[in-house]
Formats: C-alpha cells, sequence, structure tokens
C-alpha cells in the first residue's frame, strides 16, 4: 500500500510520570493493552498493543543510580493480534497465547528483573512462566546517561508482542550530561525507526506463512520480517518542524529485521555523541549511521542556516541486511525535517569537543577466550534456522563467566547474514572484525584468516550492547562480567530469529 509521505507531524511519546517518588526510590506502573491507533491521516485506525495506552509507549527518564521501581501490568486480551506460531519453543499450545515480559534493553539490573524470557506473566499474574521471580521489577540504573528502550522480550513470541508495539524510550540522565549544554528540552528528540505492512483496512500485517510456505502447519514462523513502510514513533513518513539551530536525536532502531542506514538527503553530517552505552569519547561527523535492530545512536543536527529547506533522511540498507533486496522510494524514506519554526531564541547548545573518558578494557586481563560460532541448521518441518554455538536455547548453559571477570568473546559468523548479537545485564567494546575462511572452518574447525583486523567504525568506538556480526567475518568483543550474578541471554537481536532459536541463556557466578 502506498501511502503519502510527510503529511502526518512526528508524534513525541509522553514522559512516564511516576506513581511516587521519594528521595529514596521512584515507583512507576506501566500498563499495557489493546487500543486503536492512528499511524497515517489517510488509514484506519490500527489496533496495536502498547504501554499506557500509547505506541510507542511512554518515555521513562530516569536519572543515574536513581532506584526505581516498575511494576509492569498485563491487561492485554486473551486472544493474540497476531498469528503465533505453536511449534516455536515456549509457544506451544501448554502456555496461554498472550504472555509478556519487559526487558529494558542496555540495563545494568539484577537478573529477576531483567525480564528472563522464562519469566512471562498473563493478566493478573494468573499464569507466569518458570522463571517468574516478582511483580516489581527494581532497577538500580548503574548506567552513566545513555539511551536504552524498553520493550517484550517473552520466549517464542517476542517478534509478534514488540511488533504488535510494545516498545518505548528508557532514557538514563546524569550529571555529566547536564554540563554539556546539549540541545534539550523540545530540541532533544527521540525517533524509534520501525518497518511495518498494513492491510487495506489498516490493521497490521504480520506474514502467516514464509514465502515458501510450510503445508503441515497452519501458522509458520517467518526466517525474517520485512516491512514495505516505514515508521517514526508509530507515524508513517513523519515530518517535524524544526527551528534553524541544533537539535539532538535519540536513534533507535526498533524494527524486527530491518536495518537501517541513515542518511540526510542535504549530505549534511549528522554529529554523533553517543553509542548504545552512553557518551563517547569525542563526537565523530559521520555522512551515515547504520543502525542494526536494538542498535542507538545519539546524535545532533544542525539545521542552523537552512531557514526554509525540507530535508529528508533516507535509508540505503538492503533488506535483510547485507544481500537483500535494496530499498526504494517507500522504504528508502524515513521522514522529512521541515525549517520552517522561527528561532526562538539563541541556540547557545553545543556539539562538545570531549564527552566522557573511555577507557579501554586491557586485552591481556581477559582471563577467558571463547570461541562461538552463528550458524544455521535445518528443522523437521525442512525450515532453515539459526543458532548460536550450534545449540538450542535449552541445551546446558555453557557461558558462565566469573563475577568481575573479562572475557573476549569471538563471533564466528558462518551464516550469510549480518546479526546483531546483543549481551544482557553488561555494555562491550569492539576490538575488531576480521576476514576468514568459511569452507576451512566448516571443515577443520578452524580460522582461517583471510584479512587483518579491521578496526571497528568510528560510529561503534564507544560502549556497546549490540555488534554487528557481518557474514564470513570473526567479530571479537570485550567485556567485564558484573556488578550482578545470575541468569541472564545473549542472542541475536533480529526478532525472527530470537524467536526461533537464536538466542542463548548465560549465567554469571560468583
Ligand atoms: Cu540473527
Amino acid at each position: 500500500m502506498m501511502l503519502q509521505k510527510f503529511v502526518d507531524a512526528l508524534p513525541i511519546p509522553p514522559i512516564l510520570t511516576p506513581k511516587w517518588k521519594n528521595q529514596f526510590y521512584t515507583y512507576y506502573q506501566v500498563n499495557m493493552t489493546e487500543f486503536k491507533q492512528s499511524l497515517h491521516s489517510e488509514l484506519n485506525e490500527t489496533t496495536v498493543w502498547g504501554y499506557e495506552g500509547s505506541y510507542p509507549g511512554p518515555t521513562i527518564e530516569v536519572g543515574s543510580g536513581e532506584i526505581t521501581f516498575i511494576k509492569w501490568i498485563n491487561n492485554l486480551p486473551d486472544k493474540h493480534l497476531l498469528p503465533i506460531d505453536f511449534t516455536v519453543h515456549g509457544a506451544h499450545r501448554d502456555v496461554p497465547e498472550v504472555r509478556t515480559v519487559v526487558h529494558v534493553h542496555g540495563a545494568c539490573v539484577e537478573w529477576e528483573s531483567d525480564g528472563y524470557p522464562e519469566a512471562w506473566f498473563t493478566k493478573e499474574f494468573k499464569q507466569v512462566g518458570p522463571y517468574f521471580r516478582k511483580q516489581v521489577y527494581r532497577y538500580d540504573n548503574c548506567n552513566h546517561a545513555c539511551t536504552l528502550w524498553y520493550h517484550d522480550h517473552t520466549l517464542g513470541i517476542t517478534r509478534l508482542n514488540v511488533y504488535a508495539g510494545l516498545a518505548g524510550f528508557y532514557l538514563i540522565r546524569d550529571d555529566r550530561e547536564r554540563i554539556l549544554n546539549l540541545p534539550s528540552g523540545k530540541y532533544e528528540i527521540p525517533i524509534m525507526l520501525q518497518d511495518k505492512t498494513f492491510n487495506k483496512d489498516g490493521s497490521l500485517y504480520y506474514p502467516k506463512q514464509p514465502e515458501k510456505p510450510i503445508r503441515e502447519l497452519e501458522t509458520s514462523i517467518v526466517p525474517e520480517f520485512i516491512g514495505d513502510t516505514i515508521l517514526v514513533n508509530g507515524k508513517v513518513y513523519p515530518y517535524l518542524k524544526v527551528e534553524p539551530r541544533k537539535y539532538r536525536f535519540r536513534l533507535l532502531n526498533a524494527s524486527n529485521t530491518r536495518f537501517f542506514r541513515i542518511k540526510l538527503d542535504s549530505g549534511q553530517l549528522l554529529f554523533q555523541i553517543g553509542t548504545d552505552g552512553g557518551f563517547m569519547q569525542h563526537p565523530v561527523g559521520v555522512k551515515e549511521i547504520m543502525l542494526a535492530p536494538a542498535e542507538r545512536a545519539d546524535v545532533i543536527i544542525d539545521f542552523s542556516n537552512l531557514e526554509g529547506k525540507n530535508i529528508i533522511m533516507v535509508n540505503d540498507a538492503p533488506a535483510p541486511f547485507p544481500t537483500g533486496t535494496p530499498t526504494d522510494e517507500n522504504t528508502g524514506t524515513v521522514m522529512q525535517f521541515r525549517v520552517t519554526l522561527p528561532l526562538s531564541s539563541v541556540d547557545t547548545s553545543v556539539i562538545p569537543a570531549h564527552m566522557r573518558p573511555f577507557p579501554k578494557i586491557n586485552g591481556h586481563l581477559a582471563s577467558k577466550i571463547r570461541y562461538l560460532t552463528l550458524n544455521d541448521n535445518m528443522d523437521k518441518f525442512g525450515r532453515e534456522f539459526m543458532l548460536l554455538d550450534n545449540k538450542q536455547w535449552d541445551a546446558p548453559i555453557t557461558e558462565n563467566p566469573i563475577l568481575g571477570s573479562t572475557e573476549i568473546w569471538y563471533l564466528i559468523n558462518l551464516t550469510t547474514d549480518t546479526h546483531p548479537i546483543h549481551l544482557h545485564l553488561i555494555d562491550f567494546q569492539i576490538l575488531d572484525r576480521r576476514d576468514f575462511d568459511v569452507e576451512t572452518y566448516n571443515k577443520e574447525k578452524k580460522i582461517k584468516y583471510t584479512s587483518t583486523a579491521i578496526p571497528p567504525e568510528p560510529q561503534e568506538r564507544g560502549w556497546k550492547d549490540t555488534v554487528r556480526a557481518n557474514p564470513n567475518q570473526v567479530t571479537r568483543i570485550m567485556m567485564k562480567f558484573g556488578p550482578f550474578t545470575g541468569l541472564y541471554v545473549w542472542h541475536c537481536h533480529i526478532l525472527e530469529h530470537e524467536d526461533y532459536e537464536m538466542m542463548r541463556p548465560y549465567i554469571v557466578i560468583r
């Protein structure tokens, strides 16, 4: 369906108000419900799922170190909005259709509050998953200022719950950020990028079968979901009126599968100041920003001296990435900035020369090196699916780092896709990527490098929680595990992969 571009204003999700707050704690309640929302003015209202009656959910803003409690409440209907594949692990007929569990992506949090995929719960907590521990989650927010996001993480239906609308921003602020004099208030705007496909009646379309249908099944999971329409903050191709001055944008790719490679059609630079885990040491001026699902970039765009201009944010990442279909006029367009508002006051905000020191973790301190493959496999229906280290979700835990220890993980990608690999609890640093010979690896289980090590891209030189592991490359990441012990997960953030076995538990032990 072709929807007219730039006819609706960019919505900005409301900031969530706490139920109560004192000098020690802050407490929020967040209701998940089904409701109708207009995603484009020419489209009938769409039934979506959201937090607090909003898709995207309201933005949660907390201070670094602020002890925050959140009760996530499932008030969704009993019937799922989208087609469930009951053969997928965790989504069999023995559990209720509608289950939820919320994960704050990038959070430094105790495991019981991390949103473990098997810690799901239903309406009124009547039924809960085997790893459910508490109704009210506790977040210590031991991160520096950063752009996080919250979204559903239920085993076997994450792709459907997130696609239905269960995602929102979670921003952590700190004193360092306050003294940087960045564009703030109405000049600081979250940008959630997603793709969807609509039925003619305005309802959400999600495929019931892959391109080559599985005859034995009424509904089958698909290897990836690629929507034909781009949404920003839940609106199709919106526009934003801006003043001729600097703005700060928190870019987030919250798509199921689609990668975004963002550019401005004016050719101007985006000044990136932060990665997944917060501020970088120095800003980098870049022409384009690559964002795999779940990756974030904190950027400043300067509209000074562009009065009267319209600037379009475009995308040219093939889908699936990197070998899929190139973008077209629809999937290559994201949103429009109209520099039509008068300058309301002199812009005194800055692009700082220095944000925060970025101490490189010392590789010699790594007490453990893990070699982990990303590979594909075939199920009994002849469907290809992806695995981490050749293991399914319920194989015994193999990644068991010791609290406080530093490890290096070699992500050895034997598939033809780029997989955004995400670890819960910790931030890591990308060491490098290096081409290797897949055939030799498959035969001899030995890494034969075919290039020298490629350093991370300028836009990746900061704390990360999600890394693009490209095909035919070994991607090395390094991290220190802590400050909590317990059960977490690491997984591919392509939600169709995550739901179908490309996820593994890991445990931090004492
Ligand atoms: Cu993947």
